[in-house]
Order: C-alpha cells, then structure tokens, then sequence
C-alpha cells in the first residue's frame, strides 16, 4: 500500500500546481477550453472527456487523434446517437472541425473515451493529453477531473 500512497500524494501536488492555469489553450487558428474527465466509480473501466473548440480560422480543420499516455494506451473519439431509445456509442476515425465555429464536445455527444483504465479517475486528477489537428498539429492539454455527475448528461441543447 506503501507505493498508492505515493501515486496519491504525487497526482495531488501536481494538480495543486497547475490550478491557477486559465486551462484553455490556443493553437493556430484552434482555441480550445476546459478539457475534462469525469470521474469514474472504482472498477470501471472507461471515462468520458470532453473540451469545446472554437476555430476561428477559415479552413476546417480536423481532430486525428489524442494521446494520454499517462492514463492509458487507447483514447478513442466517440459519437453518442440515441437508437429506439437507447444510446449508442461509436468509434470515430476522425471528428471534423468547421472553419469559423464553436464545436462542443460534451458525455450527450460525440465526446472522448479513455479506454482499458486499469485505475479509477477521481476529481482531484489531471492528466496531460496530445490533441492531434490535421492543420494546427500536436497541442499539449491538461485533461481535469470533474465530480462524478457534474456533466449535463442528457442536455444538451444546439
Ligand atoms: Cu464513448
């Protein structure tokens, strides 16, 4: 138990450090706000991330991927429809993002998926992410916990 302990007290003291950030980044034409993980009840295995994007540029451009090696090995981006009234999730190889709009990412919607989590998530964690843009490149982001629930699950509102 001696090596949880030290796992906690170093996730803690790092995100104590990085706090005080405005937690947006701008890149290129991309500004992109509050990247955050919901928090997970022990045991499972997937966790949900989400950010808005706004690109203020004139071409559209196009999310390939995200990278969270310090979580796991497999972020997917997802899609959420609701099927005869169930909610369905699907892989998407990529997510366009349309010159000159605010795209929402968001747990009701097409969102981020952290896969084959082998720890549970909780509100107090951060974990640096690689955002991949086929125009604005590689952005380094801090994905923040948020509380379990806090997210508008089901409002979402365009
Ligand atoms: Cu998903």
């Amino acid at each position: 138990m001696r090596f949880g302990f030290l796992v906690l007290a170093v996730s803690a003291s790092m995100s104590f450090a990085s706090f005080a950030d405005a937690h947006e980044y701008k890149a290129g034409d991309l500004f992109i706000a509050h990247p955050a993980i919901n928090a997970t009840p022990s045991g499972a295995k997937v966790a949900v991330g989400y950010f808005t994007i706004k690109n203020n540029g004139s071409a559209d451009d196009v999310l390939l991927g995200i990278d969270t090696p310090g979580l796991t090995k497999r972020t997917e981006i997802h899609s959420m429809t609701m099927d005869g009234g169930v909610m369905k999730m699907r892989k998407l190889e990529t997510l366009t993002i349309p010159a000159g709009q605010e795209t929402k990412l968001s747990p009701s919607g097409n969102h981020v998926m952290f896969m084959d989590l082998d720890k549970a998530v909780t509100a107090e964690d951060e974990f640096e992410a690689t955002l991949h843009f086929k125009n604005a490149g590689a952005v380094k982001v801090l994905f923040a916990g948020e509380p379990m629930g806090s997210a508008p699950a089901i409002h979402a509102h365009h």
